[in-house]
């Protein structure tokens, strides 16, 4: 994982909370390179993943709340949206709307031949986000609120919106987000 040695701690820090969900998802190297950094009992919050009950599991995901909603509970999903993206930039559907409280799961599928993916966010939490991919384009992401996939592959992200007003999401690879390659999840009262 090159450049992963060089990222600030605190960004690390800020990440470990929300990727210790995904934990049995993330790839070898991934994994090792954050156990290595990992210091704290986030990891060990991670080790849920594997076994605890579903209170624990509603409790972790209470804590992981963020100003757009929090990691959906899969048993309370209502709908599932498909979203496709392509090598065009561009999301389909682009704009999507949910209900407040809703358990929403995105099917994404890659239609393209490039490497894409799904972040959930605050339009200021994606644009620090894609800074970072600038800096650092081989990061591996793998956190409730995205999904990043290989041409032809198909992924989910389970997410449940709590809060009225508009979240967006967009593909962070360097070149996608300029190129337009983002869209809006508005959710209703
Ligand atoms: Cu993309």
């Amino acid at each position: 994982m090159p450049g992963i040695d060089a990222l600030p701690f605190s960004f690390i820090r800020s990440k470990n909370d929300m990727t210790s969900i995904k934990f049995r998802s993330l790839p070898a190297l991934g994994l090792a390179a954050l156990l290595a950094l990992s210091t704290s009992g986030s990891w060990a919050a991670g080790a849920h993943a594997g076994g605890h009950g579903h209170a624990d599991h509603q409790d972790h995901h209470a804590s992981m709340e963020t100003s757009y909603g929090k990691p959906g509970d899969a048993a309370r999903v209502k709908r599932s949206i498909e979203v496709v993206m392509s090598d065009d930039m561009r999301f389909t559907p682009a704009n999507i709307q949910v209900k407040r409280g809703e358990t929403v799961r995105f099917v994404v599928s890659n239609a393209g031949q490039i490497r894409h993916e799904f972040s959930l966010g605050t339009k200021q939490e994606l644009e620090e986000h894609y800074e970072q991919m600038k800096k650092f384009p081989d990061m591996v992401h793998d956190e409730p609120n995205k999904v990043s996939l290989e041409p032809s592959q198909q992924g989910e992200v389970i997410w449940q919106f709590t809060k009225s007003g508009k979240v967006d999401f967009a593909c962070l690879h360097v070149g996608h987000y300029e190129a337009g390659m983002k869209g809006q999840v508005s959710v209703g009262k």
